[in-house]
């Protein structure tokens, strides 16, 4: 896509930061999808001369862009906060071999989990890795930090951590106009081994190395243009960054301010000049009290996590109520607003929904994992046991096997879709059969990664810009891993897949079902016609069994005795099913469940 260099933009912070990227003369980008990060990766894939891809996981993805800075151009890896645990093994040694062209590591932390398993706070790998940590406070600011990242990148040959929250990541901004992107890098290879082979011997000079730039680091801190005091009452001084600069600022403007731009390493003399400047010294900071606990080591007092909460997102009304309890002012920033609640279902005609209809009439732990088909753990299906995190179901049902001995046969299944088992499922199989458990993997192969948004994968048969890719053959793959019992089911087919699953839980040796079907969302399945299925009210017998499913499409009316007997059905019957001809899309799972055969199709009578 060409851009317009006059206009004024108006973008989300991940639009910001494609922007960014591009300007900067990014040269090569890799990623793997997870909330809040993934539209960096799918806006810079719009760009002209900068190479995007879709990786496996998100320990490839930071491989890739490292391999690609060896070369000289600047390359990016993105990834939501628990993909940097995927990614800890090279970014740990990364930080030691350093680089030659830019690399930044965008890490989209997520603090209160609106979509994400736990909130870690990655600030802390920053200090952990060695690696300075920039964080932006909203759009305009990361795009042009974004661009401070790579040039400090290069300047100390360094790894950047770029670190952005739910709220950086999905907010809009208004941005000054595009710029002309950086000039071109030619790429050329050379050897260094001192600085790239990272056996002990060289490991250990690096590591010098490492000590040394962080030292420079901390000098760069003490005069770097993100690092700024604004002076206001001196009763009060915040220390701050990210988003939660926005919210003091919201909370007390009066009050003076040090805006931590970058927040690792630490410019220890600004801050203690900002807080001689002060009365009393505040943090204030989402999660971890990790500034508060480095300004605590350089022996300046402060109070933060005494008065902020460690958990969930803060606001500015959290912030004022939270340092002036009942202060004038902190109602005006609370409009509470009773919304109903939404609880997360499965689409109606989802694939997975008949996986877990069949697993909630088995007696089996399910060894569960994330994706869409985690919400087969709500009722009524209540068919997901454990949820820890990408690839765990497979391994951890190994585990629970070899726990059990052979009163775990029959007993335990792991379910994972495509793209997570891709991730970091197939090591876990391999080590199913390696070991030999009598494990059931169900891979859910719905063609996409689709909780997060539709990305394509190496099963997809796509790349990030929909050119085709050769598609992984996942039963090829099991086979070759050494499963003797690959077998592929249509889960829209209740009964088959039901037999089946039975079967090959039953047996004593590691099998894989592969159920295969689209996801209903997917731009061609939409496109397809629809045959919806309906309920003639008068055949319902109110068996419920339907119901059962959770489909969206179905609903249930309640009836009274005398309800019923108005309408001619027998008194005791509860209610009658019937069939959202809108939400229907005709899969025809609810038709193996009716024992009445009530489901018909309007043409099909
Ligand atoms: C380490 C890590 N990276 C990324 C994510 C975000 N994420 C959650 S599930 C998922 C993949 C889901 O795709 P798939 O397994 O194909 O199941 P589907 O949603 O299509 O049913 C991703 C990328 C995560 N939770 N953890």
């Amino acid at each position: 896509m060409s851009r317009k260099l006059t206009e004024k933009l108006w973008m989300s912070g991940n639009e910001a930061i494609a922007l960014g990227a591009w300007e900067a003369g990014v040269k090569v980008a890799s990623g793997y999808p997870g909330t809040p990060s993934t539209e960096i990766m799918e806006n810079l894939s719009t760009y002209e001369n900068v190479y995007t891809e879709w990786a496996p996981n998100e320990k490839v993805g930071l491989e890739v862009a490292l391999g690609a800075c060896f070369t000289g151009v600047r390359a990016l890896a993105t990834m939501k906060h628990v993909g940097l645990n995927v990614a800890a093994d090279p970014l740990f040694t990364a930080s030691y071999t350093g680089v030659r062209g830019g690399l930044v590591v965008i890490t989209a932390d997520d603090p209160e989990m609106h979509s994400s398993q736990n909130e870690q706070d990655n600030r802390n790998y920053a200090f952990a890795a060695k690696l300075p940590m920039l964080e932006p406070s909203d759009p305009a600011e990361a795009r042009e930090m974004l661009q401070q990242a790579f040039a400090l990148s290069e300047e100390f040959d360094t790894p950047v951590l770029f670190r952005i929250t739910t709220r950086i990541a999905h907010v809009k901004g208004v941005l000054e106009p595009a710029r002309e992107p950086a000039a071109a890098v030619e790429p050329g290879l050379q050897k260094m081994p001192a600085k790239l082979v990272m056996l002990p011997a060289n490991a250990r000079a690096r590591r010098a190395v490492v000590t040394e730039r962080t030292a420079r680091l901390k000098q760069f801190a003490e005069t770097y243009g993100g690092n700024r005091i604004e002076w206001g009452d001196k009763k009060r001084g915040f220390v701050t960054s990210g988003v939660s600069y926005l919210y003091v600022k919201e909370a007390f403007p009066e009050a003076s301010v040090l805006k931590l731009g970058l927040v690792h390493p630490l410019p220890a003399a600004l801050i203690r000049s900002f807080a001689a400047g002060v009365e009393e010294v505040i943090v204030v900071e989402e999660l971890d009290p990790f500034l508060e606990i480095h300004i605590k080591a350089m022996g300046i007092a402060c109070r933060g996590k005494e008065l902020i909460p460690e958990q969930g997102e803060l606001n500015p009304y959290i912030v004022r109520q939270a340092i002036a309890p009942g202060a004038a002012g902190a109602a005006k920033l609370f409009q509470p607003l009773a919304l109903p609640p939404r609880p997360p279902n499965m689409c109606a005609g989802c694939p997975h929904r008949g996986i877990f209809y069949c697993l909630s009439k088995m007696d089996v732990f399910v060894s569960g994992d994330i994706g869409c088909y985690t919400l087969g753990f709500l009722p009524p299906l209540s068919a997901m046991d454990t949820c820890i995190c990408m690839g765990a179901s497979v391994s951890a049902a190994h585990g629970m096997l070899k726990a059990l001995g052979d009163q775990g046969t029959g007993k335990v299944v792991a379910v994972l879709g495509d793209s997570t088992f891709i991730h970091s499922g197939i090591t876990g199989l391999i080590n199913t059969v390696y070991n030999n458990s009598a494990s059931t993997v169900i891979i859910l192969d719905n063609r996409i990664t689709a909780m997060t948004g539709h990305q394509e994968n190496p099963a997809s048969g796509a790349t990030i810009l929909g050119e085709a890719a050769p598609a992984l053959d996942l039963e090829q793959l099991c086979r070759a891993v050494g499963v003797k019992h690959v077998v592929t089911v249509d889960p829209h087919d209740i009964k088959a897949t039901r037999k089946i699953l039975k079967r090959e839980i039953a047996r004593p040796e590691p099998s894989v079902v592969i159920a295969r079907a689209p996801c209903v969302l997917l731009p061609a399945e939409k496109k397809r016609p629809k045959f919806p299925y309906c309920i003639e009210r008068d055949a319902c017998s109110g068996c419920m069994s339907c119901v059962g499913m959770g489909c969206p499409a179905i609903s249930w009316t309640p009836l009274t005795p005398e309800e019923a007997r108005e309408l001619g059905f027998k008194e005791k019957q509860k209610g009658y099913a019937r069939i959202s001809e809108e939400l229907c899309n005709g899969c025809g799972q609810c038709t193996a469940l009716c024992k009445f055969g009530c489901m018909t199709r309007p043409e099909e009578k």
